[in-house]
C-alpha cells in the first residue's frame, strides 16, 4: 500500500450557543484542518488536527496547514508500512509541529487499520473498554450559570465536571466553585481549570480559599517553571494540560513529580502513536489523565476515543469531545457523541468514521 495523493481539508465549526469562554480567550468558531491519505489501492485514511484557536497553545490552523505543505510532497509515492516509519519519515521532512504531523499519523493508522481488518485501537495495544467516560467542561461564568450547567449534565450521566476559572478577581471564582461543588457533590468528581492565566501567588490564594472543596487543579500558571515553584505547596493535586506540549515534558514531569495528573490532548501529543507512549508512562507510575483533544469533528473524536479505550480505566479521568458544542456531524452515519456521560468508541476498521466530503472545502493536493 502506497501514498498515492493527500488531500488537504478545511472544516469551520461555528461554537453551539456563540462562544466558548476560558481563562484568557473566548473562541467562536473553529478552522480544523482534516488530511485525507488516498491509496494506490484505492483506499482513503483521515486524520484531522484543530487548534482552539491561535492562543489556547502553541498552535494555529494556519500552522498546521503550512506543515503538513512541508511533510506531505516527502510522503507521496513512499509506502505505508507503520507508524514509526512514517514518524521517521515526517521527522526527516520537518522538524517538531506534532500537532500536525498528529493527523497524518492518524490518517495512517486509519489505512493499516482498514488493510487488517482492525479498529485502530488494536494497533495501539488494544481496548479495554467499549464505552469510554466523557466529561462536562463548565466555562467561565456566573455561579448560577455555572452550577445549573454542571447539575443538569450529571442528571444525563457525567460523572466528572470540568469548572473553568481565572483571569478574574478571586471571590469570583470561588464563589463559582462552591456553587459547583453544591450541585454535584456525592454524583461527580470535579476539576478546576484555569488555563495557565494565574500567578503563582494567586494560585496559592485560591488553593487555600478552597481548601475544603476536594477538586483536581488543571493549569493554573503559564510555564513549567511556575508550576515547579508551586510544587509541595497546593492542597489540592495539580493536572497539567497545555504545557506539556511532548511526550519528553511529561516524562519529565513524571520523574519530577510536578505533576499528579494530565490533561492531555492527543494533537498535542503528536498523536495517537506518541499518545500510547504517555498512556504507558503514566501506567508505570499511577497517574491519572485525560484523553482529548482541544477541538474537533468526529475524526478526532474517534481518535480520542480509541486512545482512551486502551487507558487502564482506573487511570483515564475521562474524554473530552466537542460534539455538544458542534452543530451537526462531519461524519452524519456514525457521529461520535456522547450518551449517558459515556462515548462509545467506534468499530473500525481504522477509525470507523469517514467525513462527508460535502461538509468540507478541499484546500491542497499533493500528488
Ligand atoms: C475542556 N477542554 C478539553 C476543552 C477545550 O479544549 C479546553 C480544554 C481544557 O481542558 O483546557
Ligand atoms: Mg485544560
Amino acid at each position: 500500500m502506497k501514498i498515492d495523493r493527500i488531500h488537504v481539508h478545511r472544516a469551520l465549526l461555528p461554537v453551539v450557543g456563540g462562544a466558548y469562554r476560558m481563562s484568557h480567550t473566548t473562541v467562536e468558531a473553529l478552522d480544523s484542518t482534516l488530511v485525507e491519505i488516498v491509496t494506490d489501492d484505492g483506499r482513503s485514511g483521515w486524520g484531522e488536527t484543530c487548534p482552539l484557536g491561535p492562543v489556547y497553545q502553541p498552535h494555529h490552523a494556519l500552522g498546521a496547514r503550512a506543515a503538513i505543505e512541508q511533510i506531505a510532497p516527502g510522503l507521496v509515492g513512499t509506502a505505508i508500512d507503520s507508524p514509526r516509519a512514517l514518524a521517521r519519515r515526517m521527522d526527516g521532512l520537518l522538524a517538531g509541529h506534532g500537532y500536525a504531523k498528529a493527523a497524518l499519523d492518524t490518517a495512517v493508522l486509519d489505512l493499516l487499520g482498514q488493510q487488517l481488518g482492525v479498529p485502530v485501537s488494536t494497533l495501539l495495544g488494544g481496548a479495554l473498554v467499549d464505552n469510554v467516560p466523557s466529561y462536562w467542561s463548565v466555562t467561565v461564568g456566573d455561579p448560577d450559570a455555572s452550577a445549573a450547567s454542571a447539575a443538569a449534565r450529571v442528571a444525563q450521566g457525567y460523572r466528572r465536571v470540568q469548572l473553568k476559572v481565572g483571569g478574574r478577581d478571586l471571590d469570583h471564582d470561588v464563589e463559582n466553585v462552591r456553587a459547583v461543588w453544591a450541585a454535584v457533590r456525592g454524583r461527580a468528581r470535579l476539576a478546576v481549570d484555569a488555563n495557565r492565566a494565574m500567578t503563582g501567588a494567586h494560585a496559592l490564594q485560591f488553593d487555600r480559599l478552597c481548601a475544603d472543596v476536594p477538586f483536581t487543579f488543571e493549569q493554573p500558571c503559564d510555564t513549567v517553571e511556575e508550576m515547579e515553584a508551586l510544587r509541595g505547596r497546593l492542597v489540592h493535586p495539580v493536572f497539567l494540560d497545555e504545557t506539556t506540549l511532548d511526550p519528553g515534558v511529561v516524562l519529565r514531569a513524571i520523574a519530577d513529580g510536578v505533576a499528579d495528573g494530565f490533561s492531555f490532548k492527543v494533537t498535542r501529543l503528536g498523536g495517537p502513536t506518541q499518545a500510547a507512549i504517555v498512556r504507558d508512562l503514566c501506567a508505570l507510575r499511577s497517574v491519572p489523565h485525560t484523553i482529548d483533544d482541544a477541538w474537533g469533528g468526529d475524526v478526532i473524536a474517534a481518535t480520542c476515543a480509541h486512545v482512551a479505550s486502551t487507558v487502564d480505566p482506573r487511570l483515564l479521568e475521562g474524554t473530552w469531545i466537542a460534539s455538544d458544542w458542534i452543530d451537526g456531524h462531519l461524519d452524519p452515519e456514525h457521529p461520535v457523541e456522547v450518551r449517558d456521560g459515556h462515548i462509545a468508541v467506534p468499530q473500525g476498521p481504522g477509525l470507523g468514521v469517514r467525513p462527508d466530503r460535502t461538509r468540507l472545502e478541499e484546500v491542497a493536493t499533493y500528488g
